[in-house]
């Protein structure tokens, strides 16, 4: 397992110092944000050379809608996507985190005929039939993220996105991000559901039950580090905390927080 920390949760005024700041804490990589990430990517590269830090993924956050129902929407939406995938390709990262749908659903409600989340389902597969060979060609995998039902009605829990993945045959560049925290209020067990899923997983995102630092909520740290290790998962675990709202001032804050984040982290064996 390899220690990530999302980018604008560290301190600094440029990408070098930021990086420089994850290097000297131990992490092996950041993670940072698709929308306007094309214009970074020269910025971040130079981080990445003159560090050794790489790039873990990109989150391609809250961009587009892929399930709308107007057409020039959902190209919009798979533009950007397309756009966080080259990006991430060219800096490197291993995968590219997605949240196929935020809040309310915009397609309608068809019953008897379809239900909008089966039509929301339907419509991400036959988005997922060409992203899946698009990411397989370009070299980089695409990591589906179940959020909580109070930023989504649309997959919420590991089951949901496994179904997706189950779908579209398994493909073995299209996986699942786990985020502990979205996990803490969906599924009845998280470190059931981990090893349920460890097949499906691609991603790691360590935040407490309550989105804050692990150690500052109520997340059996030990019991996720324990799955982590039995099933061999060997990708990234990646700190996402704190959001939304983080700014510089979380940023600072954090720093004072994080080395006893990282003890207990080394403690269960999730940081070496
Ligand atoms: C959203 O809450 C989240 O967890 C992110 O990783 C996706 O944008
Ligand atoms: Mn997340």
């Amino acid at each position: 397992m390899l220690l990530a920390i999302q980018e604008d949760m560290l301190p600094g005024k440029t990408a070098l110092e930021r990086f420089e700041t994850a290097k000297v804490l131990g992490f092996e990589g950041i993670e940072v944000w698709g929308k306007g990430l094309t214009a970074r990517v020269p910025e971040l590269a130079d981080a990445v050379e003159k560090t050794g830090v790489v790039i873990s993924a990109v989150n391609h956050g809250r961009q587009g809608r892929l399930l709308d129902p107007d057409r020039e929407q959902r190209e919009t939406a798979l533009a950007e996507l397309r756009q966080s995938v080259v990006d991430g390709v060219d800096l490197g990262a291993t995968g590219v985190i997605l949240v196929p749908h935020f809040a309310d659903p915009t397609l309608p409600d068809l019953t008897p005929y379809k239900s909008v989340v089966q039509l929301e389902y339907e419509m991400l597969h036959n988005h997922l039939r060409t992203l899946s060979d698009y990411v397989y060609a370009i070299g980089i995998d695409l990591y589906i993220e179940p959020v909580n039902r109070y930023e989504t009605h649309f997959i919420n829990t590991l089951a949901d996105a496994a179904w997706v993945r189950r779908k579209i045959k398994d493909h073995p560049h299209i996986k699942i991000t786990a985020d502990l925290f979205h996990m803490a209020m969906e599924e009845t067990n998280t470190a059931q559901a981990l090893r349920d899923h460890a097949n499906d997983l691609g991603y790691v995102h360590l935040a407490d039950s309550n989105r804050r630092l692990p150690g500052q909520g109520m997340t059996d740290f030990a019991a996720v580090a324990s799955v982590l290790k039995d099933v061999g998962y060997e990708g990234w675990v990646s700190l996402e905390c704190g959001a939304p709202g983080r700014n510089q001032d979380f940023a600072r804050q954090y720093m004072a927080e994080l080395p006893q984040c990282l003890d207990l982290l080394r403690t269960v064996g999730l940081f070496r």
